[in-house]
């Protein structure tokens, strides 16, 4: 395995082979003054402890009826046109995600532009960004598989090329996420920890990944000190809020046995600052509809 970059850049090692292993975040969580916050300090002070937000009523009635119109209309997923983007459940052939939505989808598009959405992440990340990630998780009533605990960012960093954390992830709940249907969970705080992980990184990983994460995910031992010390937080919303969190925040969600889908919208924001380079696994890139990297476009 011929490695292409040289081993000092890379700030967060991972799948090197090496006993799991837990650092310090090098990055700051906000890059701009709070000062300059197009939301409350309060807001601000909870996401830079926890990681992540939740803001009810965030989206009116009108663009929660749009976006879940067009849920529907995806979900025949006979308007993809390329199937490669549908990620179907590990046992069934239900859809499990669809990658690339803001290109598919002409209201998904709009929806990656809402404006107090970009001034909320352009604060954030103060810098200019550009979509590196989209994705439908639909999370199917009965058949619905979990999304094992993970650090986006580690596997963006490894397997993307995403040098530093300085992405963020936003989460739209379509249908209405409870305790039953696999919402959304959170580590409280993880996100100022790296957990370096073991083993290394398969080749073509994404084709399973994407379906049941095993390589990349964080050890027993690490992730217990850290849901001993924090807690777990489950993201209990309806349509209409935003979650918002760091692409370092620890997250996962379990597997839907309810007769009611979970399905969210993920669009996850770079700096232009941060884009991608080589991946650090020192394996060929992972394709476009997973990583952008060939048109990266600042949002203007
Ligand atoms: O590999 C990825 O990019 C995807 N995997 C997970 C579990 N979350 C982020 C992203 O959708
Ligand atoms: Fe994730």
């Amino acid at each position: 395995m011929t490695l292409n970059y040289i081993d000092n850049k890379d700030l967060y090692p991972s799948r090197k082979g090496k006993p799991p292993k837990i650092y310090d975040r090098i990055d700051p969580v906000v890059y701009s003054n709070d000062s300059e916050s197009p939301i409350s300090s309060q807001l601000i002070k909870k996401y830079k402890k926890n990681g992540y937000l939740k803001i009810d009523n965030f989206f009116s009635p009108e663009e929660i009826t749009s976006y879940q119109k067009e849920l529907e209309y995806l979900l025949k997923a006979d308007y993809v046109v390329d199937k490669e983007k549908i990620i179907r459940e590990p046992n069934s052939h239900e859809i499990r995600s669809i990658f690339q939505i803001h290109q598919i989808s002409k209201v998904y598009k709009k929806l990656s532009k809402h404006k107090d959405l970009l001034s909320l992440v352009k604060f954030l990340l103060n810098d200019n960004i550009y979509i590196f990630q989209s994705r439908l998780n639909f999370k199917p009533g009965f058949r619905g598989k979990e999304f094992y605990w993970h650090s986006d960012f580690e596997t963006w960093h490894v397997e993307d090329g995403m040098p530093s954390m300085r992405a963020v992830s936003i989460s739209i709940p379509l249908t209405t996420n409870t305790y039953e249907n696999g919402p959304l969970m959170f580590i409280p705080g993880s996100h100022k920890k790296f957990i370096s992980c073991q083993g290394f990184t398969p080749i073509n990983h994404f084709r399973r990944s994407l379906k049941q994460q095993n390589f990349g995910v964080p050890d027993d031992l690490h992730l217990s000190e850290l849901i001993n010390q924090n807690g777990i937080e489950s993201m209990i919303c309806e349509p209409g809020c935003l979650i918002l969190f760091d692409c370092n925040t620890i997250h996962g969600s379990n597997s839907n046995i309810s007769s009611f889908s979970r399905s969210n919208i993920f669009i996850v924001y770079n700096s232009i600052k941060n884009k991608v380079s080589q991946p650090y696994s020192g394996q060929s890139p992972r394709p476009e509809y997973i990583c952008t990297r060939k048109k990266i476009e600042p949002i203007i």
